[in-house]
């Protein structure tokens, strides 16, 4: 596939990276890399691969396109794409961790996280310990001699807090462990964790790079050619790889990421402002006001805030509930990063496999609700807060 040209900007490489028309002899000059469904390829040669493609799980051209869109856009050398945000993390962490391994991770992490690190690398003997990830010297503190990775996001699902990846990264280097940083919530258009020092950066692509709520996907990008042996390795023999059809959705998807994103943005914003001056609102929670207690971090580390923000009403969890259920354009559901707006209630939803202690000790309460603004029209976002925040 062709290679990336780094000096492009982030909207033109989103578009062509991985995607050149192909003009060789015979190739028909498709624009767009074509759904390559067949799931084995022939060779002429016993010992000659046929262009090095062997099997579907192995490697898929319109997969291989992605992957090469992916990296570029993180500016990473490599990029893996998987079946889902958890089979790339799952594959990842067998790939470079084994028995008797310790991972330091953050504990205000997607609900999913927690429970693959809990309930699932547990039972393989692989520990962890969560730490409030905000405060950096918590991380080191809880290094232990086994320690062989740090696991944040920065913005946090759902309290969006934020996470001085540069610092950490230092941390990491001075221990020797590998750091991987979840960028979900930003996407690479607003945020590149590699730049800052990281060492891995994974993503549920489920959510801003695909973009419309219609395909189910993960990823990895990486610099160092050892780990991306390893992980390569790891893909094919575990075999949690993303479609061709997915990755020909996620392709197209994230063509309009950087145009998405600042619409996302643009509404995100001006409903953090509604909702901060709304007497039924107790406290919002988005890192590009100026009330976040780490804007300023944030700014030194990303380039605009997401679409994504947090925010307590007044009253019970019934309050918040009628509240959620009164929305008529808003869609009340788990997942986020898609065109429509999404709203959910994390205690009840996407982090009810968090125990209620947990919950309660990392900050998100039963009337924390989390909402991803859409690209819709703002003022129609907001005049659907308005109407079912309105009292009875
Ligand atoms: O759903 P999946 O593609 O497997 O991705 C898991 C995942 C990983 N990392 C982060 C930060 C995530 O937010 C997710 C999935 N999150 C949701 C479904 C959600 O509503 O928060």
């Amino acid at each position: 596939m062709n290679t990336p040209d780094n000096t492009q900007g982030f909207a033109t490489k989103a578009v062509h990276a991985g995607e050149e028309p192909d003009f060789r002899e015979g190739a028909s000059g498709d624009v767009v890399v074509p759904i390559h469904l067949s799931s084995t390829f022939a060779r002429k040669k016993v010992s000659v691969p046929t262009a090095g493609y062997e099997y579907i799980r192995s490697l898929n051209p319109t997969r291989k396109a992605l992957e090469t869109k992916l990296a570029a856009l993180e500016n990473a050398k490599y990029g893996l794409t998987f079946a889902s945000g958890l089979a790339a993390e799952t594959t990842l962490l067998l790939a470079l961790l084994k028995s008797g391994d310790h991972v330091v991770a953050f504990d205000d992490l997607y609900g999913g996280t927690r429970r693959l690190f809990n309930h699932v690398l547990a039972d393989y003997n692989i520990s962890v310990t969560f730490v409030d990830a905000t405060d950096a010297s918590l991380v080191e503190n809880a290094i232990q001699p086994q320690s062989r990775m740090i696991w944040i996001e920065s913005p946090s699902n759902p309290l969006l807090k934020v996470c001085d990846i540069r610092a950490i990264a230092k941390i990491a280097a001075r221990h020797d462990l590998i750091l991987v940083a979840d960028n979900t919530f930003l996407s690479p258009y607003f945020q590149n964790p590699l730049d800052l020092g990281a060492d891995i950066v994974v993503h549920s692509s489920t959510k801003y790079i695909g973009g419309h709520s219609d395909v189910l996907g993960g990823a990895v990008l990486l610099n160092s050619a050892a780990y991306y042996e390893k992980l390569q390795y790891h893909q094919n023999a575990v075999g949690a790889v993303l479609s061709p059809f997915d990755s020909y959705l996620t392709l197209r998807g994230v063509k309009t990421l950087a145009l998405r994103l600042e619409q996302h943005q643009k509404n995100a914003v001006e409903i953090a402002l509604y909702l901060s001056q709304h007497p039924r609102v107790t406290r919002v929670i988005y890192p590009g006001l100026e009330t976040h207690p780490q804007h300023r971090l944030f700014k030194s580390q990303t380039t605009g805030a997401g679409g994504v923000l947090s925010f307590e009403i007044r009253g019970t969890t019934k309050d918040a509930e009628r509240f959620l259920e009164r929305l008529k354009l808003f869609a009340l559901a788990e997942s986020l990063g898609g065109v429509e707006s999404l709203i959910e209630l994390p205690s009840a939803m996407t982090h009810a496999s968090v125990p209620e202690e947990i919950r309660k000790q990392t900050g998100i309460s039963d009337t924390l609700i989390r909402l991803s603004a859409g690209i819709e029209n703002t003022k129609d976002l907001i005049a659907d807060i308005k109407q079912a925040l309105q009292n009875e």
